[in-house]
Formats: C-alpha cells, sequence, structure tokens
C-alpha cells in the first residue's frame, strides 16, 4: 500500500456564458460546466478551497463522500453548514471514501440545475476489473434549461399558478457540456473502454444503450460488481453506472451497415419520457434534422457519437434505423440492477435491523395553495416558519439557516426536543421517531431499515447523506430480498418507483446531520426532504468541535 497524500484544487464558483445564443448565465467552477474532474486514490485527503465569485451564496456538496468524523464538510446548507457568502470562501477537507464514480454539485437552491456541478473519481490502488478495459471515458449527463432555476423556474414551480406541481420541462439533454449529436468519443486505438456515466439531471431518468454492444456493468454508483452484462439500463438523477464495452464484440451488422464498415456508432441517452408531468414530445421536431446551433425544442433521444476511426464523423446509418437491425435479445434491459452483485463479498456482512422507520412519500397543495412534497405529512422548510409554529422557540430545533443542525447538536444537544425510538403499530422493532418537523433522532450504531412507500404517480431517486445503503428490494424487484440475503447491493441513491416502493438498510455510525432526500431538484425545493439527526451524544463523546470558519459563515448570512 502506498501512503496516503494531500489532493488540492482550487474551485472558483463564478457565472459564464457558454452558449452566445442562449444568454443564459450558466454557474460554473473554474468557468468550466461541468467543473473540472477531481481526481484522488481512495484513502487520500482532498483538500478543497471553494472561492465564491457569484453575487449570491453557494455551498458544494460531495455526493457519495461518506464525511466519517467530517460531518461539518457536506456542504449541505440547513444541515451541516450555513452557506458562502457571495465574494467569499471557504475550503472543505475530507477523506476521499469511498472509491469509485462520484460528483460534486451546488446544494443551496437549485444552483447545480444551472449548471454547478462536476465529476470526482475515487481510485483503488488495485481496480476491482481492471483487466477489462484499456481507457476510461466519462459521460456527465444532465438536463438544460433556457430559463434560470431559482428566479424563474422554481419559483413558477411553487407558486399557486402550478397547484398540480408541474415540473419544469427541460429545454435540452447535455452531456459533458455538449448538445445532442456534438459530442464524439473517439476510441483512439483502444478496443476496450471503461465508461463511467454520471445522472446529474434535475429531473430526468435516461435508459443508457451504445449500439449494438453489450455493456458490462463494473460498478454501481459506489459499489464495484462483477461484470453484468445488459443491452441498455436505467439510471436515475443522482446514480452512477460504470461499465466497459469490447469492439470486439461488436455487433456485425454495424459493420456492414450501408456499402462500407461504419466509422461510428450512436451512444444514445433516452430519457424517459413518462417521467415528464405532461406529453413533452408534442413539442418535438424530428430529432435527425436540429437546424439550430442552439435547442429550441425538447428531444428526449440524446445521441453520442463513438467514433471508431476516430475521426468524428458521424453514423452511416440513421439512428431511428437500429429499431429494425436486431438487438441483444438475450441480454436484459435492466431497470433497476438488483441482480448485479457486490465484487467483493469477503467479510461482507449485512447486519440485521435494529430500527425502523416507514415513509410515506406524497405530494399535495397546501394551505397556501401551492403543491408541495411529503414524507410522512411534512414537508421540509429549514427558511422556516418555526418560530410561529412553536410556541417555546428555545425548546426544539430552531430555523437552520442560519445556525445548522450539525451546530445545534453540538451546542445545546439537550434541548433538540427529539423523540427517541419506540415500538408501535407495524414492527416489531423500536421505530425512528421525528418531531413534527423532518428531524430524526437516530441512536448510534442503530441498523435502521427504510421502508419508502411511494404514493405518487412518479418516481422518485432518494439520496442518503453520510453513508450509502443496502437496497434490500423494491416493487420491481420483490424477489431481490430473498435471493440476495447477505448480498445486498449497495448505492447511495436508490430509485422508488411511481406508486411502488423500497426497503433499504444503512448503519448509523457516523454521527452528524444528514439529509436524506428526493434528487430531483424540483422536489427538494418542494420540501421532500428530511435528516437525519445522527448519535448527537456520540459526536460530543468524540470530542467533537465546530470550527471557527464555519461560525464566520453563519455570521455572513
Ligand atoms: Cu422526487
Amino acid at each position: 500500500m502506498s501512503e496516503a497524500a494531500t489532493v488540492y484544487q482550487t474551485l472558483y464558483i463564478d457565472k459564464i456564458y457558454p452558449y452566445r445564443i442562449s444568454g443564459k448565465p450558466v454557474m460554473a467552477a473554474n468557468y468550466s460546466s461541468p467543473g473540472p474532474l477531481i481526481e484522488a486514490y481512495e484513502g487520500d485527503i482532498l483538500i478543497i478551497r471553494v472561492i465564491n465569485r457569484l453575487n449570491v451564496s453557494t455551498t458544494l456538496h460531495w455526493h457519495g463522500m461518506y464525511q466519517i468524523g467530517t460531518p461539518d464538510m457536506d456542504g449541505a446548507v440547513g444541515a451541516t453548514q450555513c452557506p458562502i457568502p457571495a465574494g467569499r470562501e471557504f475550503t472543505y477537507t475530507f477523506k476521499a471514501e469511498p472509491a469509485g464514480t462520484a460528483w460534486y454539485h451546488g446544494h443551496w437552491l437549485e444552483q447545480y440545475t444551472d449548471g454547478l456541478y462536476g465529476p470526482i473519481i475515487i481510485r483503488r490502488q488495485v481496480e476491482p476489473n481492471w483487466e477489462f478495459y484499456d481507457k476510461e471515458e466519462l459521460l456527465m449527463v444532465t438536463d438544460w434549461y433556457n430559463e434560470p432555476a431559482h428566479s424563474k423556474l422554481s419559483s413558477w414551480y411553487l407558486s399557486t399558478a402550478n397547484p398540480d406541481g408541474i415540473e419544469p420541462l427541460p429545454n435540452a439533454i447535455v452531456v459533458n457540456g455538449k448538445f445532442t449529436q456534438s459530442l464524439f468519443i473517439p476510441v483512439s486505438g483502444a478496443s476496450r473502454i471503461r465508461f463511467r456515466v454520471i445522472n446529474g439531471a434535475s429531473l430526468s431518468m435516461y435508459t443508457f444503450s451504445i449500439d449494438g454492444l453489450p455493456l458490462h456493468i463494473i460498478e454501481l454508483d459506489q459499489t464495484a460488481t462483477v461484470p453484468y452484462s445488459v443491452s441498455s439500463f436505467v439510471i436515475n438523477v443522482a446514480q452512477r453506472v460504470s461499465f466497459y464495452i469490447d469492439l470486439s464484440e461488436l455487433n456485425p451488422i454495424y459493420s456492414q451497415s450501408g456499402s462500407s464498415p461504419t466509422n461510428s456508432i450512436f451512444i444514445r441517452f433516452q430519457a424517459m419520457t413518462e417521467m415528464y408531468p405532461v406529453d413533452i414530445l408534442n413539442y418535438n421536431l424530428p430529432y435527425y434534422t436540429q437546424r439550430y446551433a442552439y435547442p429550441t425544442f425538447f428531444n428526449s433521444l440524446y445521441l453520442a457519437i463513438l467514433s471508431l476511426d476516430s475521426n468524428n464523423s458521424t453514423p452511416k446509418y440513421q439512428p431511428r434505423d437500429v429499431n429494425s437491425m436486431s438487438q441483444m435479445a438475450s441480454l436484459p434491459s435492466d431497470n433497476n440492477m438488483l441482480a448485479a452483485r457486490p465484487f467483493n463479498l469477503t467479510n461482507y456482512i449485512v447486519p440485521n435491523p435494529t430500527h425502523y422507520l416507514n415513509l410515506v412519500v406524497k405530494f399535495a397543495v397546501d394551505s397556501t395553495g401551492i403543491n408541495r412534497g411529503y414524507m410522512n405529512d411534512v414537508t421540509y422548510t429549514f427558511t422556516g416558519n418555526y418560530t410561529k409554529v412553536r410556541p417555546n422557540v428555545f425548546q426544539g430545533i430552531k430555523p437552520e439557516t442560519k445556525e445548522p443542525l450539525l451546530q445545534q447538536m453540538v451546542n445545546r444537544p439537550k434541548t433538540l426536543g427529539l423523540p427517541s425510538p419506540r415500538v408501535q403499530a407495524g414492527s416489531s422493532l423500536p421505530t425512528i421517531q421525528s418531531d413534527g418537523y423532518g428531524h430524526y433522532l437516530v441512536p448510534y450504531q442503530a441498523v435502521v431499515d427504510i421502508f419508502l412507500n411511494n404514493t405518487d404517480n412518479g418516481e422518485h431517486p432518494f439520496h442518503l447523506h453520510g453513508a450509502d445503503f443496502w437496497i434490500i428490494a423494491t416493487s420491481n424487484y420483490p424477489q431481490a430480498e430473498n435471493l440476495y440475503q447477505q448480498a445486498y447491493l449497495k448505492r447511495d441513491v436508490v430509485s422508488v418507483a411511481a406508486n411502488g416502493w423500497a426497503k433499504i438498510r444503512f448503519i448509523a455510525d457516523n454521527p452528524g446531520a444528514w439529509m436524506f432526500h428526493c434528487h430531483i431538484e424540483w422536489h427538494m425545493a418542494a420540501g421532500l426532504i428530511l435528516t437525519f439527526v445522527i448519535a448527537p451524544n456520540q459526536l460530543l463523546a468524540q470530542g467533537y468541535t465546530i470550527f471557527n470558519t464555519q461560525y464566520d459563515l453563519c455570521r455572513g448570512v
């Protein structure tokens, strides 16, 4: 084993205008969107200086990083820190763990919708499945909106003008900052390529495929898997999928297309249009006759081009012709991938649950006529009406914008007003309780089973901060619970089907204030969040203190 290194990165957060004809400001890291790749080896220390050159506050969240022992470095405003004011800076220091494909994004208001995101790769000293590929590529897909997210889109979304809660519809799909048919991936002589796909969208989920090639999945979120071969897979918001391709497996139909061997093939991101609240396709023009440099219509099929001869020319076949070509009928098109098996099952222990939490997800119009997201009938707000609704503002959790939950855990642990777990109907295990405002107290080392019961007719990708979780089963694949005992797949985002459910399990071994929320940016804004207040006593017992740099941020609010 080599020594842990320290990896330094400086990120300037500022506006850019990458698409001249649009005129929409994009929030960028180091004048680029996606921002620069942050790369380290597992166990390294990352020191990331974030300099806010915007005229509004910002933070960055390091999606997928455990943050064990650094609960104030998660970047989640309200839970772990105050936002970084305009013109100020903050340095994030944390350990690069776990290994795998992660990403960073803004975690204040809807800034990541406007472009504030980038990839993270944490490498292992010996990468599982390293022998199957010679080259790596990264594809970061996102929704593009013509209008700014907070001032225009979410202010309309969360208004009495939108009682049905219609999410803002994306105007385009963007991969690695490029619109459809403008992103070329040259193979450059390699025949076996590893791809890391990151869904950085605010709303859309996609079916991913590459024409004529099986996809051998080797990592899901940050869990390495035994190679698992599919013809296509589904990736929901904030999820990551790694796979390799082997060009020697290219369906010969593609090398015979037209009169000469094809020089390139399409990589496809097909947005799942049933996710959209209205028939977005009615606004479509045929995807192969794009006439504008800048999209003025939505196209649910994004095409990137895998350039086999590295000359960056388009395929010799039409994208629509593929339906008539023979596909890999023997391989599954997998929409949950729970059948993918963890690569390393040595010492892979899935403990039995000690606690339980049933969460009912729904959307409903509140008393002011605005459609909001609810978990167990609570819509989460840290801008807070707490002072109005609480008879005694000195008891219980206070508004979190000026005093993040983590600081409240440290500074006044006796007045949090969070009830302890108790046995109640529905489970023989003690049920995690909340204070009625979306804060749930979890004891140290509790093994918590969460049953996510989605009563909404949309699919929701739920993400846990500060830990990953086993996916026991979902309504798409209930058999997984019995099939994969002691070897459930670990991820940090679970996709919960429309009117379906998911059962997940996590260990509360990382004291802190950790958000659990739907990763659709609009749904977060609508309050589909809760926060686990994990082991405040243990946090104090470990001698944890808040740094002055954190208090300085809060004084700037
Ligand atoms: Cu959602």
